[in-house]
C-alpha cells in the first residue's frame, strides 16, 4: 500500500503532494513500482496535528480519489469522517482506511452500504494528545482484543471484510511498538489479515538517532521485512520502489529456506 498524503503537514512528506495534479502523479507512480493499493489522506495524523474541517479534506481528497480511480488504481481513503468517506467511496475508492479504529456506527454503515472493506486500526486515544503517556499492562492482549472484537462488529454489521492494523506509533511508545511488531501472529490470532504501517515512524529516529523522516528508509526496512516475516499480509509505505525490491529479495530467500 502506497502512501499519498495531500496535506501541508504529514509528518514525513508534508506538502510535497499538497496539489493534485502532484498527488495523483505520485500514485500512478506507486502503482508502477508495484503498489497494490494507493492510500489517499487529506488529514495529518502525527501527535499534535491540528484537525482539519470536513469541507477541506474532501476537497484535499476528491480528486485525487476519482483520478486515481479512473486511471484503474485500488484506492484506500485515509480517513476517520464517515461523511469524507461517503464521498471518496462514491468518487472510486474501494477500501477504507480507518485509524479511528471503525468505532463510530456510521463508518461501519457507509462501508457496509458500499461493500467496502475496512482497515481497522488500532489508536489509544486522539492524535493531539495520543504520545503524552500511553499505557498498557499487556499491550499484545489489549490491542489484539481490541482489533478482534471490532472485527466482529464490522462483519456482523455487513462490513465484507476487514484487515487489522496494530497501528504504530498511535498512542504507543517505542517499546509498545516493538513488542507489537514481535508478537504479529498472537495479536489478531488469524481472525484477519494484518497491516502494518511502520514508514518513517518516530519510533526509528528513537532507536537510530536519524531526526529527518526521509532519511528513515533503511529502519523501515527493517521494521517492515519483519512484519512480513511474522506475516504481514500488507504494508503501508512511503517508499514502494524500495520496498517491492526489498520484499522480492525476501520471498526469493524465504522460498529457498523452504525448498534447500
Ligand atoms: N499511519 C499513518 C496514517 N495512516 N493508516 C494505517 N492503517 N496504519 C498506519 O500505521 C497509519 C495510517 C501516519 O503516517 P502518515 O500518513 O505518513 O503521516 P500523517 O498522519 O502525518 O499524514
Amino acid at each position: 500500500m502506497g502512501v499519498v498524503n495531500v496535506t501541508p503537514d504529514s509528518f514525513s512528506d508534508g506538502g510535497e503532494r499538497f496539489d493534485t495534479q502532484r498527488a495523483v502523479e505520485a500514485g500512478l507512480q506507486q502503482v508502477e513500482q508495484g503498489a497494490l493499493v494507493v492510500d489517499v489522506g487529506g488529514e495529518s495524523t502525527r501527535p499534535g496535528a491540528a484537525a482539519v474541517s470536513e469541507a477541506e479534506e474532501s476537497r484535499r481528497t476528491l480528486p485525487v480519489v476519482a483520478a486515481l480511480a479512473r486511471a484503474g488504481a485500488i484506492v484506500s481513503i485515509d480517513s476517520r469522517n464517515p461523511a469524507v468517506v461517503e464521498e471518496a467511496l462514491e468518487a472510486g475508492a474501494r477500501i477504507v482506511n480507518d485509524v479511528g479504529g471503525l468505532r463510530l456506527p456510521s463508518m461501519r454503515q457507509v462501508a457496509a452500504a458500499a461493500g467496502a472493506p475496512v482497515v481497522i486500526m488500532h489508536m489509544q486515544g486522539e492524535p493531539r494528545t495520543m504520545q503524552l503517556e500511553p499505557r498498557y499492562d499487556d499491550v499484545v492482549a489489549e490491542v489484539g482484543a481490541y482489533l478482534r472484537h471490532a472485527a466482529r462488529v464490522a462483519l456482523e454489521e455487513g462490513v465484507p471484510s476487514v484487515m487489522l492494523d496494530p497501528g504504530l506509533g498511535f498512542g504507543k511508545g517505542v517499546a509498545h511498538n516493538l513488542e507489537l511488531l514481535r508478537h504479529l501472529g498472537a495479536l489478531t490470532a488469524d481472525a484477519a489479515p494484518v497491516l502494518v504501517g511502520a514508514s518513517r515512524k518516530s519510533t526509528i529516529k528513537a532507536l537510530s538517532g536519524e531526526a529527518d523522516p526521509r532519511k528513515r528508509l533503511p529502519g523501515t526496512l527493517v521494521l517492515h521485512l519483519r512484519a512480513a516475516a511474522a506475516g504481514a499480509a500488507m504494508l503501508r509505505v512511503h517508499d514502494v520502489a524500495e520496498h517491492a525490491q526489498a520484499l522480492s529479495v525476501w520471498r526469493a530467500l524465504e522460498a529457498a529456506e523452504v525448498t534447500a
